[in-house]
């Protein structure tokens, strides 16, 4: 028997990027464990990750390329050879270019893998066909442009400097499913005497480890914010040398902004009660190095970017930056050291490429006399994970559309296509990985041969690259070349960091000592005052839920412990413990006639969804929690995700997406 342990990086799209260590037997994943020399993942892996194994040799795997043979989005699909797959694909793509323009294409793809090269594959093919260009904004855009009105490209704090802070808000982040490694620190920092809040809109799994837990109203923190900067000026608790040093605007924000923040108002608008606001305020203004660290779930609303952005004020207010343990992190992207420029597409293009928003698949598909005639997704299962699911699913199938799924399992979305190919997972191929929620890098090599004949998003695009007649080398590059070339180009990365990177070993980016006080803005200070943006200033705008959105209850559909976005939705689950389901407080459910366990109807103007009821004290009254994004397979209809429920609707910056900002009411079908 030939045993072998491999580094390699978690592909999934979590902020904890971890390495792993893969043990193969006989060309087989017989174990993964996380590795003890990464610097975040400190030798422990989440629930879905501990049994990587299960996923690459699940018997649900892609092994071949199919053709769809019954009506569009049947189902059925014949197997073809890759040659086969690749001639039509490239034929069809040619005669859509000749006929239409390469604006008739549009590939769609997201994060199924966070590898540089991987993620990025398409982009270097598509850039050339001049094709439709979509931005990535399914996740939060609005959370980082909300941070960059007031910081710039300024780096996030350190997440391992948490466990020095005297003050830990959680703020949105439901960091036992999300961002598990978190933890660690928030323990370290409570060994050490350190206060927990956390910042939620129902009582997460996550509470359960907080000193002190704040509930608001869905997509109020803003106000929230507010209201904390109003009694840290109110009773002296801000840092006027800091603010004098480094912040611009503070002065307009109190002057302009503030007064009519006053708690009862606050209080009023996110549903804190006063009390709870003034000790969150106080213990926050007290502390000598207070830490936020910032989930994504809240810029998930129509006023998102305002939100992050008034949030970000806090730590500046108070000089937070000076001290050890004390700032804020909302993503670690501010500070890619080694990153994809060799694959992006304005450089692949020759010039910058206006993007469309891609929450508005639906949108662009229906559109009358839709330009897009094919189109290409990868690492993507926007069948069930983008909003307006019955205006995506209208879109699919379309019979003048021809589309191509490439992807690990016949997911919902891969049933629409004229021709699926079957994709590698990341242990049968090489990347280069970053994380969104630290500091460190590393390379995963490349651990066992494709299952079946499936390939890597990179090899597929070079092989349609190569039949649509592209004759340039770049597409003559193997994956590992590319991670060559990206390290290359690296410049702020040390020789020998890069060679500890190639031997696998991951490697912690040299953050510079004082990084917290270096402010990557136009002007090197923080700029609450921010004129380039309408309006200049912070302040807070309701959410679409307290305007547009309409329905009795608010629709909370956060992440699932189980699964990360739809994927591991091929796993054999625990049927003991309810799958897919809707949760409400036990009175809302008496008020209804409801019986625990009986089929109800979600509906609001997008659709509807069928789900078993259970009741749970955790929820709110007044809102139905409906945790994941899980495969239509798994509700009670098996014809709808909960994406049926979502909008379209945009972030007020960034054309992001607005999930959690949704309101639906709720009958009994049983
Ligand atoms: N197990 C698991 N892990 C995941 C994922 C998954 O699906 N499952 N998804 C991955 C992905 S793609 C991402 S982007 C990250 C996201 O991970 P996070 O950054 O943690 O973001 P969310 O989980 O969307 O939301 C976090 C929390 O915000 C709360 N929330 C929602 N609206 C509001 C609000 O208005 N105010 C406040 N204060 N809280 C609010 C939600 O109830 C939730 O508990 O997680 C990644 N990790
Ligand atoms: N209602 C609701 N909707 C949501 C969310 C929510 O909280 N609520 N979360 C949103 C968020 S934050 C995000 S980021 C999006 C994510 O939405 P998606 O981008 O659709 O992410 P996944 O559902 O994880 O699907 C990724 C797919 O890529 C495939 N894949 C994995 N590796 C590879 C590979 O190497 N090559 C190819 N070709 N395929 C691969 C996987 O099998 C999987 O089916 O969903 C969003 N949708
Ligand atoms: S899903 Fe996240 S926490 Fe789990 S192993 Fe992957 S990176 Fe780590
Ligand atoms: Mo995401």
């Amino acid at each position: 028997m030939t045993r072998r342990e491999i580094n390699a990086v978690c592909p999934y799209d979590c902020p904890d990027a971890c390495g792993l260590v893969v043990t193969t037997e006989d060309g087989k994943v017989t174990k993964v464990v996380g590795n003890p020399k990464h610097a975040f993942t400190r030798g422990m892996l989440c629930p879905k990750m501990a049994h990587y194994e299960e996923t690459v040799h699940s018997p649900e795997r892609l092994t071949t390329p199919l053709k769809r043979v019954g009506p569009k989005g049947s189902g059925e699909f014949t197997p073809i050879s890759w040659d086969e797959a690749v001639a039509t694909i490239a034929e069809r793509f040619k005669a859509s270019i000749e006929e239409y323009g390469g604006q008739s294409i549009m590939p769609y793809s997201y994060a199924g893998t966070m590898g540089l090269i991987q993620k990025a594959a398409g982009f270097p093919l598509f850039a050339r066909l001049g094709a439709v260009r979509h931005n990535r904004g399914i996740c939060s855009p609005a959370k980082t442009y909300g941070w960059q009105m007031i910081m710039g490209n300024t780096f996030g704090t350190r997440p391992q400097e948490l466990s020095h802070s005297d003050c830990v808000i959680l703020w949105s982040l439901n960091a036992l499913a999300t961002d598990i490694h978190i933890m660690h620190d928030v323990k370290a920092a409570k060994a050490r005497g350190a206060k927990v809040w956390v910042i939620d809109i129902y009582s997460s799994i996550t509470c359960d480890q907080a000193d002190e837990v704040i509930l608001t109203k869905p997509g109020t923190d803003g106000a929230l914010a507010l209201g904390i900067l109003y009694i840290l000026e109110r009773d002296h608790l801000v840092n006027r040398d800091f603010i004098a040093n480094h912040v611009i605007g503070y002065d307009k924000l109190v002057g302009e902004v503030l007064p009519d923040f006053t708690p009862e108002h606050v209080a009023a608008i996110t549903g804190v009660p006063v009390a709870q606001l003034e000790a969150l305020a106080n213990a926050y203004g007290t502390a000598k190095a207070p830490f936020i660290r910032l989930g994504s779930g809240l810029s998930r609303y129509g006023n998102g970017g305002m939100t992050v952005r008034t949030i970000a004020c806090l730590p500046a207010v108070v000089g937070a930056y000076e001290h050890l343990g004390g700032g804020m992190l909302s993503d670690a992207k501010g500070s890619y050291y080694i990153n994809d420029r060799l694959m992006s597409w304005d450089v692949h293009a020759g010039k910058v490429v206006p993007t469309v928003p891609m929450v508005k698949l639906g949108d662009i598909l229906n559109q009358t006399e839709s330009p897009i005639r094919c189109l290409y997704i990868y690492s993507s299962n926007p069948a069930i994970t983008a909003p307006d699911q019955n205006q995506v699913r209208r879109g699919l199938l379309r019979d003048d559309l021809f589309t191509v799924v490439h992807e690990r399992f016949l997911t919902d979305t891969a049933n629409y296509a004229d021709i699926v190919l079957p994709a590698t997972s990341s242990v049968e191929a090489d990347d280069i990985y970053n994380s969104y929620g630290h500091y460190t890098s590393a390379i995963g090599y490349k651990a066992i041969e494709p299952i079946g004949e499936s390939k890597s998003n990179w090899d597929t695009i070079c092989l349609i690259a190569k039949a649509m007649g592209i004759t340039d080398p770049f597409f003559d590059k193997t994956a590992l070349d590319l991670i060559h070339d990206i390290l290359a180009a690296a410049t702020h990365v040390s020789e020998a960091d890069k060679a500890k990177l190639l031997s696998g070993e991951p490697v912690e980016m040299p953050v510079p000592e004082d990084y917290k006080l270096r402010f990557k803005t136009k002007s090197g200070k923080i700029e609450m005052y921010n004129p380039q943006e309408t309006p200049a200033l912070p302040t807070y705008m309701a959410p679409h839920n307290a305007t547009i959105a309409k329905g009795a209850f608010h629709l909370i559909n956060a992440p699932d412990i189980r699964i990360l976005d739809s994927s591991f939705c091929e796993r054999v689950f625990d049927q003991q413990k309810p799958l897919m389901s809707a949760w409400l407080h036990p009175e809302d459910g008496k008020a209804l006639g409801l019986v625990e366990g009986e089929r109800i109807e979600l509906y609001n103007e997008q659709g509807t969804l069928q789900l078993p009821v259970f009741f749970d004290e955790r929820v709110r009254p007044k809102t139905v929690v409906s945790y994941g994004v899980w495969w239509q397979r798994y509700s009670s209809d098996e014809t709808h995700g909960i994406n049926a429920l979502t909008s379209s609707r945009l972030t007020d910056f960034a054309e992001g997406s607005t999930f959690y900002d949704v309101k639906v009411d709720i009958r009994s079908v049983s």
